[in-house]
């Protein structure tokens, strides 16, 4: 009899809850959610919370080789900002019950993914470029969509992180402008960049709809307001014209307008190579959570550090 009062009840709720989405309605950390809700927010998030972290390396090793003072200063900011961006993203994650230290051990098992995309190397400073144009212009697209994401928290950090993205994806995008109307050298060297960061940029907003398992959830509760699918064409359509203006070529022979659709239409991706990377085989995944993890064990002495003086503000 309570069983199945009980079991009532929680329906009744599931149904609140619903009616609170549809009606776009915010999520905020007391109210009550499925566990289902909040246990695919704490991935979502904590997922994107890694990427950021993560994705400093790539760029990060490019600081101490800038080509001058200024984008030297600029790419420091950048990739500062891509820290703040972890620690807003944490800390939303954390007002769904879970703890950093959870979150971290999760990474560093391999539990818990980041983007596909801080896998590849960096091989010249014209890849600082392609980073920001192509990384952080498909990182707006996705999180552009994600303000109006249903919950609170998350919703309210993607406002902030977008404002800094758009000028990261600004940054880049001079970088590659500048070399492309360079020497040969200079503009080959934009190409080669482009080359290489175009399919995994593409790749980065997740499988095509059909192969998605987390969409229908994700869909059905606002967390994300567009597919993979919509968001891809997003980004590929506003990027072909930027290259354009540069002169540089998008590498996909079957990147062709479509008057019909609206839309361009492009080629296949390789999945084989995005699953690869996904599932831990890629060119720097190693390298990358090694470094994290070497990171996190000489840094031990600050946070232990952090907390002593914390304890000892509470004591007096
Ligand atoms: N990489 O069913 P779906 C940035 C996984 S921020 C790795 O479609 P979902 C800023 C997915 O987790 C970039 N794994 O999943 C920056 C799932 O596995 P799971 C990060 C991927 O969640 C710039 C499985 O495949 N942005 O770049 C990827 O509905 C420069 C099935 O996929 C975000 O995280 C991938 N690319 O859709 C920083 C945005 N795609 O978890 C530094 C928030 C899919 O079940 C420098 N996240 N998977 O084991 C999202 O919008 C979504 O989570 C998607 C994936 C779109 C990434």
């Amino acid at each position: 009899m309570i069983k199945f009062a009980l079991i009532k009840l929680l329906l009744m709720d599931d149904k609140i809850f619903q009616e609170k989405i549809d009606k776009d309605r915010k999520i905020e950390p007391k109210d009550w959610m499925p566990e289902k809700y909040r246990s695919h927010l704490i991935r979502q998030i904590s997922q994107h919370a890694h990427s950021e972290i993560i994705g400093m390396q790539p760029e990060g090793q490019w600081i101490s080789r800038a080509p001058s003072l200024r984008s030297k200063m600029i790419l420091l900011a950048k990739v500062q900002d891509e820290a703040g961006h972890g620690l807003y993203l944490y800390s939303a994650c954390e007002t769904l019950g879970i703890s950093r230290d959870q979150l971290i051990s999760q990474l560093h098992s391999g539990a818990a993914k980041y983007s596909s995309i801080f896998n590849y190397p960096t091989l010249s400073w014209a890849d600082m470029g392609a980073i920001g144009w192509l990384v952080d212009g498909a990182a707006i697209v996705n999180q552009v969509s994600l303000q109006r994401t249903s919950y609170g928290p998350y919703s309210r950090g993607m406002i902030k992180i977008c404002k800094e993205e758009s000028f990261h994806q600004r940054q880049g995008y001079e970088i590659m402008a500048e070399l492309a109307k360079g020497t040969k050298e200079q503009k080959d060297m934009a190409q080669d960049a482009l080359n290489r960061f175009w399919w995994p940029s593409i790749m980065m907003f997740g499988p095509h709809d059909a192969d998605s398992p987390r969409s229908g959830n994700a869909m059905k509760w606002k967390i994300k307001r567009q597919t993979n699918d919509e968001l891809r064409q997003s980004f590929i359509d506003k990027t072909v014209g930027q290259a354009e203006v540069i002169g540089l070529k998008i590498p996909d022979p079957d990147l062709k307008w479509n008057e019909k659709r609206g839309h361009y239409d492009f080629g296949e991706i390789d999945w084989e190579e995005f699953w690869n990377v996904v599932n831990g085989n890629g060119p720097c995944n190693k390298e990358r959570l090694d470094h994290h993890i070497n990171a996190h064990q000489e840094g031990e002495w600050v946070r232990e550090a952090a907390r002593a003086y914390a304890n000892k503000q509470i004591k007096n």
